[in-house]
């Protein structure tokens, strides 16, 4: 099964912060911000780009869900980012869509 579809079950040990009956926001276990929080459907989505208007609600709640996060971590006055991988190109290397919650310092602009 996929490592993220274990989060999702409690399979694996994550720190949750927000969870409700579509999706989970948890730590990434490999932070490259003060804050980084993932957010991820419960739902077995392979990537951004395997997406159809079928999705369109799940998708909606994984960006409240985000903006939520930030709200918690304190992050929406200071700013924070939101970001996706897909594929190869972008560095995706886990194939359960996610969500990065980016924030606690001066983020780049271009991303490398
Ligand atoms: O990002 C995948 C992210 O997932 C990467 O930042 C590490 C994180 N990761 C991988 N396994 C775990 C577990 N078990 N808990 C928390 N975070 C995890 P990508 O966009 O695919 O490059």
């Amino acid at each position: 099964m996929c490592i993220f579809c274990k989060v999702a079950k409690k399979e694996i040990p994550a720190k949750i912060v927000l969870e409700d009956d579509d999706l989970v926001a948890f730590h990434d276990i490999n932070p490259v911000a003060p804050i980084h929080v993932l957010v991820i459907p419960k739902q077995h989505i392979t990537g951004i780009g395997d997406v159809s208007a079928e999705h369109a609600l799940v998708l909606g709640k994984l960006l409240v869900a985000a903006r939520r996060v930030a709200e918690d971590a304190g992050l929406l006055q200071s700013g924070f980012r939101v970001v996706i991988n897909h594929g190869q190109h972008a560095g995706q290397t886990v194939h359960h869509v996610h969500v990065h919650v980016l924030g606690g310092r001066l983020l780049a602009w271009p991303p490398g």
